[in-house]
Parts: C-alpha cells; structure tokens; sequence
C-alpha cells in the first residue's frame, strides 16, 4: 500500500489559452500531475465545469476556489488514502460533492485530483498507464479519427457541421494509421491552397477554410483522400461530428444550409451525404433531447455506419441505458470531465461493451498537454480515438504517446478492430 502524502492545485492554461486546474499529488517518494481539459460545444446534461464566474481578472474564467477546494478540502480529505484504490478515492470525491452534476467542487476540480491519482498509481507500480486501466494483456491500438477540417464552434468560418474528419480504416498499424493521414492532410492543404484560402487551423488543428458549404469542405477532402492514391470508403472514409445542438430550433434543424429544415427532411440529407460521401461516422446528427429522431436515423443506416452519441450521453450511464433501450445510436464518446472521475468513466466503457457499442475516446476542444486519454484508450480497448488534427501540439501529443504505446508493445501491437 501507498499512501497519499500531499495533494496541490494549481491554475494553468488550457490551449485556447484559458485557465484550468492542474492537480499534483505527492506519495512517499513519488508524484504525478493532470490537467483537466474543457468544452466549447457542451451538452448540458455534462457534470459542472467549475469556475470564478464573479473575477473578474481572467474574465470569470480562472479557477483560483477550486485549487483552493483541492489544497485544503480535498487534501485534508484524502491524506492517507490507498493509492491504488482508485474507486474508493473517486467515491470519496464524489460523496464530498454530494450533487448530481458535482457543482459543489466542479468535475473539473475532481477529475484532475482523479486521473493524477491513476498516473500516481501506475509509477508506484511501476507500469505504464495503460496497464493500469481495465485490461491486462492484447492491448491493441485505436483508429485515430483525425480532424482535418474545422467549422461550427471551433472555428469562426460559416460552416455548420462542426468536425470534418478521416478514418484510416485499412491501416495494419498506428504508424501507418498517421502516415496515411498525414499525406492526405499535406494533399488537402495543397487543394485549401490552390483555392486561395488560408490554410491556418482552427481548435483542434484541422484547417479552417472561410468556406460556407458543408458539400464543398466534404468534396475537398474527398479529392485529397483520392489525390493520396487512396480509396475513399475503404483506405480511409469520412466521419463527422455535426455538434447538432448548436443548430436546432423549434424541432427544426439548420445543418445543410443557414435554413432550419424537418427531421425528415436532414435525415434524407444525411442519407444522400453518406451514400454520396460514403461516410462512415456521425456523431451527434441530433439535438440532446431529441431522442426519437436518433432512433430513426439509427434504423435507417446501413450497420456499418457508425452513429455516436456524445452530447447525448455526456458519458453518463443513465443516459447511456436509454440510449440503448432506446436504440438511439450504435456508439458512444468518452469524454473524462463529462462524468468527473476515472472510475465513473470506466463503468460507462464497461457497459457499452457489454450492449456492443463502440467505445470512442475524446479529447476536449480545450486541451492541454497532459495525454491521458492515449493512455485510456488502450488501456480500455476502445476501438477509435479522436484527439484533433496533426497539428497543435496538445493534439499531436496524444499522437505521439501512441506511438510510444506502439513501439512499447514491440511486436505484440495490434490495431483494434471497426
Ligand atoms: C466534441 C468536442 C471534441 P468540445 O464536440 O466532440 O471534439 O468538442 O470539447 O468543444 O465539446
Ligand atoms: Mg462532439
């Protein structure tokens, strides 16, 4: 048994340069640091981001209560614990908090005292930290899904959908998964180019052409994806994240165009991009609440596209179960701080193993460089991970400790299978 010594809280800057809490604790002869990344497009059913609303200094976004919850709450509240017993410590967390969303101390606040507990765990032990998740041997590799295009909240271009992203699909290993997606991007870029267009990129490092037009961006990539020599729809096919939340109103969605149109009417729109593009993802096509249009999207698919839910099940359990009673969708995004702690996050994994939907792990559009959620995605044999473009180096970073996970498992490293 290890025991906590000390935990501290400090305020960093996440990659939109906004603050966010980094939380350090301290063993015997050890210690181990996590940031907590944030949102732009939250679903409002996500645990609460805490933060200074009334200081004004960092325009009420600074989080000066939490890291003083962490140094004298928390820190009293944890001294001694066992390390290694992840569940108990997030428990603890979790029944100091006491509200459903955790708006007492902010999931933020207990996320980043969780994951510095895990990595703090898996140095005492001496493994890496994807050995210290739910799986202990045929650790195998995730499918990036890379963003190479950037609209919607993440970017400040015009285009609706939000995420225009590629799937290597045919990639034997996660080296080979980058350089594919790497010569596509050098191809896409030299087409932004040839267009006349600024090739500079948005949140998650995918460029952010001023182009209005959702068919255009997705013709783009689809000429790239061709001009690499690739097949689309095999070698690599598109995914998207349309963040539809932001675009409903009155039942009615604006996703094709600036005109808000019937649920009917986008998923025959969804249809046609996906036989046209042959896309192989959307992720939440639909609003929050808006269950019963998922369900009828879902039915409607072919099985081997992929529908994910994100700002619906904001990796809640609850949500999760009806989502699958309801048949909503047929995947799921894993984001850490919608739900608050590792433990909660890894029950939601279970389960969605369990009803057979693909487990997708997600970075935040405001990252940092901590890279846990490579870690994670292994760890829990999550099938997809989505951590942005090959640019900005929170993104890249994620990308790199894969490759680290790869040359790490030497021969034994497999991909996972769509
Ligand atoms: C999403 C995420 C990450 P944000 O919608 O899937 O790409 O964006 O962190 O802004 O919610
Ligand atoms: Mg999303």
């Amino acid at each position: 048994m290890s025991k906590i010594k000390k935990i501290v809280g400090r305020q960093v800057f996440d990659s939109r340069g906004n603050p966010t809490i980094e939380v350090e604790i301290y063993s015997k002869n050890s210690s181990a640091k996590s940031i907590c990344p944030s949102g732009a497009s939250t679903g409002s059913y996500e645990a609460y981001e805490k933060r200074d609303t009334n200081n004004k200094n960092y325009l009420g976004k600074s989080v000066f209560k939490s890291v003083e919850i962490v140094n004298k709450l928390i820190n009293k509240k944890l001294i001694n614990q066992n390390i290694h017993n992840q569940e108990k410590i997030d428990n603890i967390l979790i029944r100091l908090d006491g509200t459903k969303q955790k708006k007492k101390l902010g999931a933020n606040t207990i996320l980043a005292v969780s994951m510095a507990t895990k990595k703090l765990s898996s140095k005492i032990k001496k493994i890496p930290l994807y050995k210290n998740f739910l799986i202990k041997k045929n650790f195998k590799l995730p499918y990036p899904l890379m963003n190479v295009i950037n609209g919607g909240a993440h970017a400040n271009n015009g285009l609706q959908i939000q995420e225009f992203m590629i799937r290597p699909d045919r990639a034997k290993s996660f080296s080979e998964a980058i350089r594919i997606c790497y010569i596509v991007i050098n191809n896409l870029k030299k087409l932004i180019i040839k267009m006349g267009h600024s090739t500079s990129v948005g949140d998650e490092g995918g460029f952010a052409p001023m182009i209005k037009d959702n068919e255009l961006a997705l013709k783009l990539i689809k000429k790239a994806i061709e001009n690499s020599g690739f097949k689309l729809g095999s070698d690599v096919s598109i995914c998207l994240d349309v963040a539809a939340n932001e675009l409903i109103k009155n039942n009615k969605y604006a996703i094709h165009s600036k005109k808000y149109i019937s649920v009917d009417k986008t998923i025959s729109k969804y249809l046609k991009l996906i036989n046209r593009y042959k896309i192989l993802s959307i992720e939440d096509p639909f609003g929050e609440n808006d269950w019963t249009s998922w369900s009828k999207l879902t039915s409607k698919i072919n099985k081997k596209v992929q529908i994910v839910g994100d700002d619906l099940y904001v990796t809640n359990l609850e949500r999760l179960k009806v989502g699958f009673l309801k048949q909503s969708s047929n995947a799921i995004l894993i984001k850490l701080n919608q739900i608050g702690t590792v433990t909660e996050t890894l029950e939601v994994i279970k389960f969605a193993k369990i009803i057979g939907f693909s487990t997708i792990i997600s970075h935040r559009s405001g990252e940092s460089e901590d890279t846990f959620i490579a870690d994670l995605c292994v760890g829990t044999n999550s099938n997809q991970i989505k951590t942005g473009s090959l640019a900005r180096s929170e993104r890249v970073s994620k990308y790199n400790q894969l490759l680290r996970i790869e040359e790490n498992l030497k021969n034994n490293s497999k991909m996972n299978s769509l």
